[in-house]
Order: C-alpha cells, then structure tokens, then sequence
C-alpha cells in the first residue's frame, strides 16, 4: 500500500527510522541465552522468530539471520506424530507455531523442507470443531485468532480448500458486534487484534464482502487513533505500537487506510524507537522487545514510510512474496 498519490502532508518533520541498530537488536535476540527472559519466552519461540525474520525482511535486510540455522531450527520443532510444530524443540504440536513454521519457510523460500506437507493439513484441519471455529490444539479453546491461523497456514501451503471454509466463515461472522469491531469468540468485547483476525479470515477466504457495514468496521477502527497519534485496542485504553499493525491492516483490507491520521501515527511509532539499542516498545521509553519492533516496522511499511519492504496486509509477510506465491487479495475499493 502506497500513499504516494494520497492528499495527506509529506513526512518530512518526522524524526528518521533508525534501520540498522533494530536489524542489530533483532540479532541480538539469540545471544541472549544466559537471561531468565529467554527462556520464560520459551513456548513463544517459533513465533517470536517470524516476528524478528519478516521485521529483517520488511528492513530490507533478509540475510540479517543465518537462513539454514533457522530453517534447522524451525525443522527441530516439527512433531513427526500430527504433522504440527511445537513453540520450541520437544514441545507439543500448536496451531500457532505451525503457521509460524509456515511462515517462516515460505520467507525463506523453503517450504519444499517441510517433512510431510499432507500430515500438516491434516494436523490444522483435524482441528476444526462442526461449528467452524479453531482451537490452538486438541485440548485448548476456541479463539478466532487460531480460525486466522488455520486459514493463513492452509493457504500457505495451497491447502484452503481441506477444512471447511463456509462454517469458518460464518463462525467469523458471528464474532462481529453491534458496533462494528470484532471479538475473540461470538459476545465478546469488539478488539483491535481481532479486527486484523477475523477480517484477514475473511479476506484470506475470499468472503470480505460478507462484512454486512464496512463503514461501521472501519467507524470503529479510526476511532482507535488517540490524539497522541498511536492506536489503542479498544475504547478508554493506552496507546500501544502493535495496534499499528493489528488495526491499520484491517483498515488496509477495507480500503480506508485513509480514515486515519497518517502522520501522526508515523510520528508516534517513530517516538517508540529504542535509538540507543535498537527495536520498538510499546509506548515511547518502555523496552523494546521483538513484537513490537515487528508489528511497528510492519505499520510504518503500511503507511508508505519510505525505504521499507512493502507489507502484505492480510498475512504480514512481505508483499512481493505473498504475490509470487499467487495467494494476493486486493482490498476491499475506498468508499
Ligand atoms: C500472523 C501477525 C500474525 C498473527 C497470527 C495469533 C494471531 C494471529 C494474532 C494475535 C492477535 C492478538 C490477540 C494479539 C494480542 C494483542 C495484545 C497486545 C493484546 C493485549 O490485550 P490487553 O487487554 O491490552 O492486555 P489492551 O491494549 O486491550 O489493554
């Protein structure tokens, strides 16, 4: 998504993106192994690396991690007996490292090293319950976060078509709200996070003009723009970088990208830059970790922020990928 054509004010006042110190805090992610954290960060690993792997990418710099060592490492996860990966090697089989597994060798151009493409259709779509909804595995709850990462996974792997597509759908339909946003199961609270979920569901399915009020959705989404200029999840909520991403795609999909302020969003993202060590907090002075660096580098490739890898907004992951992978959606057209 470019903004090159758009009425809104150039970005000139706005303080720079420092690229290479957030490839260098990225990198430095793994030396960190004699920290507590790294390890209480342990059942979040695979999906901690997709995020650090497409913010290099998105950077520009692809070759930021050594491509066969996190591609064995990836491989260490997978679980020979369901065909699903695990958060860390020896962990059981989740919804969510599996499509960060996807993910992160679809970036690398590696999705022919999956050990058995079929058993891992077969481990998300075994998962499906008859109302159309996901767990994470065989034992958790249902969350529409986990229908986004059956439907992005199976895409991936050109395997839509083996779970079943219409009861997903209209269980994604139903966790919509009177007020237009999006909550993790039918009923609950409308949230930021589960904007980009269930609309990149819907999106990813084909089915974005089923979103009965698209002005409604994307009322609710602008008006998640605080005047500080960043985002918040929901209403009477901080601010926070990662609704940069969770919000402003949803919008991107919609095609009103524009009902928010650009600029100030810009400048606040910018704001929440480490520029000692590198990476991006959650609000400017917290500590930068790898999630936010990934979902602010991702808003600001969004925004047309320049000498930024274009982002795909349905799947975060790199725009020119997801095009030669032929899985690319339009968004819906601008009102
Ligand atoms: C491929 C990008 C990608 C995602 C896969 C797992 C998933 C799909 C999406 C996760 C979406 C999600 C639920 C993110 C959590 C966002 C977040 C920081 C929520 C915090 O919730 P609260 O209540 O925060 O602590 P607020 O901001 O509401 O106070």
């Amino acid at each position: 998504m470019s903004f090159a054509t758009t009425t809104q004010p150039p970005l000139a006042a706005t303080p720079a993106l420092v690229k290479e110190l957030h490839v260098k805090f990225i990198q430095s992610l793994d030396s960190k192994k004699d920290e507590l954290e790294y390890w209480m960060t342990e059942n979040l690993r695979l999906n901690g690396i997709y995020w650090g792997v497409t913010a290099l990418f998105l950077l520009g710099s692809p070759d930021g991690l050594v491509r066969d060592d996190v591609i064995r490492f990836v491989l260490s996860c997978h679980n020979n007996d369901d065909g699903g990966f695990g958060a860390f090697t020896g962990h059981d089989s989740h919804i969510l490292s599996t499509l960060s597994a996807i993910q992160i060798l679809a970036t690398y151009g590696a999705l022919d090293q999956l050990p058995d493409r079929a058993k891992t259709v077969q481990f998300i779509v075994s998962l499906q319950k008859p109302n159309g909804s996901f767990p994470g595995d065989k034992w958790g709850e249902t969350d529409a976060r986990f229908s986004y990462c059956a439907a992005s996974a199976l895409t991936l792997l050109g395997a839509v078509d083996a779970m079943n597509v219409d009861q997903s759908v209209k269980y994604i339909l139903s966790c919509q709200n009177f007020d237009g946003g999006f909550g993790t199961v039918p009923g609950a609270e409308s949230h930021g996070a589960m904007a980009f979920c269930c609309v990149g569901t819907l999106h990813i399915l084909d089915r974005l003009h089923l979103i009965p009020d698209p002005n409604a959705l994307g009322w609710w989404l602008s008006e998640r723009q605080l005047p500080v200029g960043g985002l918040n999840g929901r209403p009477d909520k901080l601010e926070d970088v990662c609704y940069s991403w969770w919000v402003l795609s949803a919008l991107a999909m919609i095609g009103r990208v524009e009902w928010i302020n650009r600029e100030k969003l810009v400048k606040f993202i910018l704001q929440c830059q480490d520029s000692e060590t590198g990476g991006i907090a959650d609000r400017p002075g917290d500590m930068p970790d790898v999630f936010h660096t990934l979902f602010g580098i991702a808003g600001l490739s969004l925004l047309g922020y320049p000498g930024l890898e274009p982002v795909d907004p349905t799947y975060c992951m790199p725009a020119g990928l997801i095009k030669s992978l032929g899985i690319y959606r339009a968004p819906l057209p601008s009102p």
